[in-house]
This record gives structure tokens, sequence and C-alpha cells, in this order.
């Protein structure tokens, strides 16, 4: 039988194959092939009576380790505006990280009910129209907003990330109408100190799955130089007319993205953060 893992939990996986859910054991090989089932895993399996045993888990098309999950198509980064105040760089750290895992970045500006005029974010989204990175604006927590979003989740697997304390969760829990998440008072999480989400568990919704997962106040991962710069897609269009066919668009003479970025045809904002990945990145 063919399914996909929702839930990892002890040494058991939760298989969801036509509507049903089967537990299911991993095989002993795959740990000789140092091979963990996760969430997000296609995966074929037997069933001995009650429990399940995981034959073969297909090719991945991708996985993260933090959170956990294989196969993730599209990312919702939610972002508020204030309260948390928006951290631009870590905003253009999630949509690279995408980017190079070939997941698709929708940016979600959420509590917009907190925000009174358009100048709170113009130059963002100007930011974002000139990268062809897709965004929304909602208010979860008044149920405004979230039809689009809905639509965007058939076919694909979509994971919702973003700092702590943005709406992941109230936002999951609208969308799956499943209240397992905990959605937790800010306050009452900051003198706590720590994330209310922290299981990692896929949910079906509107034709798709779709994941919650813990906020994270920075991101640590390490691309070389080649992998930042295919991670800007925008500049795709521009490379071709490069003086170099391997350029950096850094301090090669005669490059196009560099005259688009001069022509305001690319973000500013988003080639001066280019420019510091590319300084800063410690593998070749
Ligand atoms: N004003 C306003 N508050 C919202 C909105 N959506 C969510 N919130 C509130 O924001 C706070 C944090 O929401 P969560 O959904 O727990 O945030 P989270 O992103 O899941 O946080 P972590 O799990 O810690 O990463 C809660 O108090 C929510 O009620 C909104 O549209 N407007
Ligand atoms: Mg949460
Ligand atoms: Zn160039």
């Amino acid at each position: 039988m063919e399914g996909i893992i929702i839930k990892g939990i002890g040494g058991f996986y939760y298989v969801l194959c036509d509507e049903k859910i089967y537990e299911c054991k991993a095989r002993g090989k795959f740990r000789h092939v140092k091979l963990t089932p996760m969430v997000g895993d296609e995966v074929s399996f037997d069933l001995e009576e009650d429990t399940g045993q995981i034959i073969n888990i297909h090719e991945r098309k991708n996985f993260l380790i933090r959170p956990p999950v294989a196969n993730v198509t599209k990312a919702f980064i939610v972002t508020s505006l204030i309260n948390p105040n928006i951290n631009i760089d870590l905003l253009n750290n999630y949509i690279l990280i995408c980017n190079h895992y070939d997941i698709e970045p929708i940016v979600c500006f959420n509590k917009m009910d907190l925000i009174e005029n358009s100048d709170e974010y113009a130059f963002i989204a100007i930011m974002l129209n000139k990268s062809d990175i897709g965004y929304l604006f909602i208010e979860a927590k008044n149920d405004h907003g979230l039809d689009p979003m809905k639509n965007m989740l058939k076919d694909n697997l979509s994971i919702l990330c973003g700092v702590s304390g943005t709406g992941k969760s109230t936002i999951f829990n609208k969308l799956t109408g499943d209240d397992f998440m905990d959605v937790g008072d800010l306050s009452e999480k900051i003198t706590r100190g720590k994330n209310t989400t922290r299981h990692c568990q896929l949910a079906s919704a509107y034709d798709g799955y779709i994941v919650d997962t813990p906020g994270f106040s920075s991101l640590s991962f390490d691309l070389s130089k080649m992998e930042i710069r295919d991670a800007f897609k925008e500049f795709k269009k521009y490379e071709r007319d490069c003086k170099f066919r391997q350029c950096f668009h850094y301090k090669e003479p005669s490059c196009a993205v560099k005259k688009a970025v001069e022509d305001g045809e690319l973000s500013k904002e988003r080639y001066d953060f280019y420019v510091n990945k590319i300084e800063n990145s410690r593998r070749k």
C-alpha cells in the first residue's frame, strides 16, 4: 500500500492512505543506511494485522531538518509588520532558503488589523513585486483574507514558517479546523521564553497538506556562493546579458543584474542583502 507519513512519534509513523491512518514501524534496513522516515515522506507499507511495516521510502524532492519535513512544495512565510516587528533580513533569509530547496515562498502579512497606513508596508511590497515573490495580506484572528491561501493549498505540501508570535498556529487552526496546536498568548510566551508550537504534523486541508512549525528568531545555514546566487531567482532573466557567463553580479564589469538594480527594475534592498550574503559566505 502507498501513503504519506503525517506524524512520527517514538518510533511509530502514522501513514495516511485512502483517508485512513495506519500505525507503522520502519523496517530495520533503513537504520543500516541511516535513513529515518520523516513527516511528508511518501512510503510503501505492508499491513500485518494492526500495525504496518514501512518497506520503502520514495525518493524525496527535498527535506528540511528543522522542522523535519520532506517533500515541501510551498512555504507561507508568516510575518507581522508590528507585534512582533518585521525583520526584513530574516524575511529575506526565509525566502533564500525556500528558493534553495525549490519551495515556492509566499509571504503572508498577518495582523493587518494593527496597520493603519499603507506606508508601513508599501516599500516591502515593492521589494517583493520586483522580485516576483507572491504575498498576501491577512487577519487570521478575524478570518480575513484566508480564501486565497485556501486555494493555494491544493496539490501542495505547504509549511507555515516565520518568526514566533506572528500567527502561524492561528492560521493553521483556521485552515484545518482543528485546534490540536496551541495558540499562545504573546505575553505569556515571552515570560515562558519558549515557543508554543512543538509538534510537527501534516494536516489535510483544501486538497493539500499543511504543516505548522515553531517560529525561529534566527536561521543558521551555510550555502556556497553559487548556491546563494542561484537562489535569487529574480536575477535569472537578466543573467544571460552579463558579460561573464558565471557572473556573480558582484565585482564583475558589464553586469546586467547590477544594471537592473541601478535602473530600479530589481530591488536594491534584495541586492544589498545578496551582496552581504555573498561576502559572508564561508563556503566556496
Ligand atoms: N491582532 C492580531 N493578532 C493575531 C492575529 N492572528 C494571530 N494573532 C495573535 O498573535 C498571537 C500569536 O499567535 P500564534 O498563532 O500562537 O503565533 P505563532 O506564529 O504560531 O507562534 P509560535 O508558535 O511561537 O511560532 C496570539 O495571541 C494570536 O491571537 C491577527 O490577525 N491580528
Ligand atoms: Mg505556533
Ligand atoms: Zn552579472
